[in-house]
């Protein structure tokens, strides 16, 4: 099979979508989000798209500083694509934001395409006790937050990292977000082939129906034909139908415990590497081979894991 055709598998560790108290399998500390990763990978994950975290209290820390330890490890460990956040968390500004994509000049760092609400609160309904003080006010008061990337903090984030030839692993929650990489793209400020995650079931963003992914699909091959790779997530329970659909559309995917802590319902997925061995199954079953890190870089044009600053 030829790579072109074969699916890329992203694993997305950690995230700061979720918080400590909700698993207790959620990665913290640099060595579990470093294991994380590189089990992710042995398992099938051609990239590993990553957040770092406080290891006293689990919350998001987009500090280069909070990251320079596991990607050393895993850089030593595994010859994985690591793809740096530079969506961070909502209550960050950009600045911060694009710091450890701007050190450490990955081959992938994440592109938000669009200032969005991104209701976390709902996950208050299961989750009632907290270890750390910040969990509930972050998830409480994301009733009344935006996630900021306005045209401009889209560019900025554009031009501090595409001179280190960092590539877009490029996050769209609704159709207008593909709108938005179009213009970016007539501008030529963002080039192909565009990797386009495309997100479905935040609160906030496009739901999560058949009909929403084969829209997003429908609308991203008019505006892009053959200049972009599509990859879907689904969040929450509606992870591993996504990708299934999507895999079966020709599609690449996501999984990890960003996305969704879950391994099924009411059982929380013990590891990534769970999630991605689950997916891989899926796609394989669909008669597909997964792709490795290589056949990523090939299919994404990546600049190469030994062109990097970790
Ligand atoms: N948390 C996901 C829904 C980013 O890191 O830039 C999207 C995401 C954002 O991964
Ligand atoms: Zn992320």
């Amino acid at each position: 099979m030829a790579a072109k055709d074969k699916v890329i598998i992203t694993c997305a560790v950690t995230g700061a979508i979720h918080t400590p108290s909700m698993s207790p399998y959620l990665p913290i500390t640099p060595e579990e989000i470093a294991d994380a990763a590189i089990g992710a990978a042995e398992a099938g994950a051609a990239i590993v798209h990553l957040h770092a975290r406080n290891p006293e209290n689990g919350q998001p820390d987009q500090s280069p500083e909070a990251f320079a330890p596991f990607l050393k490890v895993i850089k030593q460990r595994s010859g994985c694509v690591v793809n740096i956040t530079t969506g961070g968390a909502p209550t960050m500004a950009i600045e911060e934001r694009v710091r450890p994509a701007a050190t450490f000049k990955p081959e992938v760092a994440s592109l938000n395409m669009g200032s969005m609400n991104f209701g976390l609160y709902p996950m208050l309904k299961r989750q009632k006790e907290f270890k750390y003080d910040w969990e509930r006010p972050y998830l409480e008061e994301s009733v009344s937050r935006i996630f900021k990337n306005t045209f401009a903090d889209i560019e900025y984030i554009l031009s501090t990292c595409a001179e280190n030839g960092t590539r877009f692993e490029i996050e769209c929650y609704d159709i207008g977000h593909l709108y938005t990489l179009a213009h970016f793209a007539d501008r030529g400020i963002v080039k192909p082939p565009f990797f386009v995650q495309s997100v479905f079931g935040i609160l906030g963003g496009i739901g999560p129906h058949p009909e929403d992914v084969a829209h997003m699909k429908r609308t991203a091959d008019r505006l892009f034909g053959d200049q972009y790779r599509w990859s879907v997530l689904g969040a929450g329970r509606n992870q591993m139908a996504i990708a299934a659909q999507a895999a079966a559309m020709g599609g690449n995917v996501r999984v990890g415990l960003e996305d969704s802590l879950w391994n099924g319902p009411g059982e929380l997925a013990r590891t990534n590497a769970d999630q991605v061995a689950r997916v891989r199954k899926i796609i394989e079953g669909l008669g597909k081979e997964i792709a490795t890190s290589d056949e990523a870089r090939e299919i994404l044009e990546l600049k190469g894991g030994d062109k990097v600053a970790f």
